[in-house]
């Protein structure tokens, strides 16, 4: 295959050394969650341990290192990302989190006036649906969709009809967690800039798999979830830019996005405090930047050509069972979808799950990509680091055995 080893990395996984159903667990559900090496629960540890304290409040010493962890942690992101300044790195508690606060903030903002239109794709999870539609709903605006094509990519033609004035924000996901096709974001975000339309990009399903550089994106938003790129839940990321940031009202009041409170009127603190109200989740946003420096590490190019061998090869596997639909274009990352005629996904994935393999079953979050290829759902395998080529042998196997006894 290639010469990244992901058996040099499996003991980083305690939880990867269990029995499900008194057999190895196979963990094939990565865009789900994917699981935590040591360095990232180590750092969870460590800070409770030798850390814990209120940060941006206090003059005593474990405040202050609370807060240096809490912002070096802040500036690891931004590195990761290519932001052009700690300031545009925003934390939240995942994606769906960073989609409700650029959604609940642009319907604060004087932005949209009636006959407005908000872009979307057929190929988003209803994280970056959902909160566009109740935006649409409150506003009074317009709720657009790019059409999926039979191939699972994104009708682009169509795209460039749908844009126009009335256009003030295109939302898209980067990778589709249904389907694994990565969509063409950099001309995306162009073709809608021409229009003067903002931008936000749901990252969720990149991170764990690609670098990204917002710059070279340049997209508005860029958002993504701690707990599918190795590290904690409850953690998430919102990147915004600089200018944009200023300029847009906070989403929720309280503590630390203030600079001054009386009860006759409260001035607000500068991005990224004026939209992280409250105690954040201190731990959480340190594990992320361990689990970032671990999968930097590790190296994402070799992460990236290993994690593409192995859905080439589970494909080809799949491709030779009988009546199976695979869903996507074959350049798919981090996940295949498939079904079989006449099985239910659901009971296909009871029985693997009793030969000791993970993989997710239903529509992903995704009902309306469904409802376009006419199905309630599909089996999926998504993949990380520590996958396997044996562990597509045993997803074989499996399938076999569960086929037989199915039909
Ligand atoms: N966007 C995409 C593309 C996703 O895949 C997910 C979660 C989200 C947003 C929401 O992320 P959260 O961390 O805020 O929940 N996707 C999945 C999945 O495919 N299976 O379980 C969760």
């Amino acid at each position: 295959m290639n010469a990244f080893d992901p058996y040099t990395y499996r003991d980083d996984f305690p939880i990867l050394a269990q029995s499900v159903h008194g057999k190895p667990l196979v963990y094939l559900d990565n865009a789900a969650t994917s699981q935590k090496p040591l360095p990232v629960l180590n750092a969870s540890r460590d800070y409770y341990e030798k850390l814990n304290s209120n940060i941006h409040r206090g003059v005593h010493h474990l405040a202050q290192a609370a807060t240096a962890a809490h912002e070096a942690a802040r500036e690891t992101i931004a590195r990761h990302l290519n932001a052009t300044r700690p300031e545009e790195i925003i934390f939240t508690s995942g994606t769906t989190d960073s989609v409700n606060l650029v959604a609940s903030s642009l319907g604060r903002s004087d932005r949209f006036v009636n006959g407005d239109e908000i872009i979307i794709s057929g190929l988003e999870h209803h994280s970056n649906t959902v909160p566009w539609q109740m935006l649409c709903e409150r506003l009074g605006i317009t709720l657009k969709v790019i059409p999926v094509l039979d191939d699972g990519t994104l009708d682009l033609d169509a795209y460039q009809e749908l844009l126009s004035d009335r256009t003030k924000l295109v939302a898209v996901n980067h990778v589709s967690n249904a389907f694994g096709t990565v969509n063409k974001v950099v001309q995306i975000c162009s073709q809608a800039k021409k229009f003067g339309a903002l931008t936000f990009i749901d990252g969720a399903q990149s991170l764990p798999h690609m670098s990204i550089d917002v710059q070279d994106v340049d997209c508005d938003f860029y958002a993504f979830s701690g707990h599918k790129v190795y590290g904690p839940t409850g953690i998430g990321i919102l990147f915004g830019k600089h200018d944009l940031l200023c300029e847009l009202p906070p989403w929720r009041g309280g503590g630390e996005m203030i600079k001054e409170v009386t009860f006759e009127k409260t001035t607000y603190n500068d991005p990224p405090f004026k939209f992280e109200a409250g105690t954040p989740n201190i731990e959480g946003g340190i594990a992320l930047a361990a689990a970032i420096d671990y999968v930097n590490k590790v190296g994402l190019t070799h992460i990236a050509s290993h994690e593409s061998a192995l859905i080439e090869k589970a494909a080809a596997m799949l491709a030779g069972l009988d009546e199976v639909a695979i869903y996507g274009p074959p350049d798919r990352t981090g996940a295949i979808s498939f079904n079989f005629e006449g099985i239910h996904h659901y009971d296909l994935g009871t029985l693997l799950d009793q030969m000791g393999l993970a993989l997710r079953t239903g529509h992903h979050c995704c009902q309306p990509l469904m409802a376009r290829f006419g199905v309630s759902g599909t089996l999926r395998a998504s993949f990380a680091l520590y996958n396997t080529e044996q562990e597509i042998d045993a997803l074989e196997a499996a399938l076999k055995r569960a086929l037989m006894m199915l039909r």
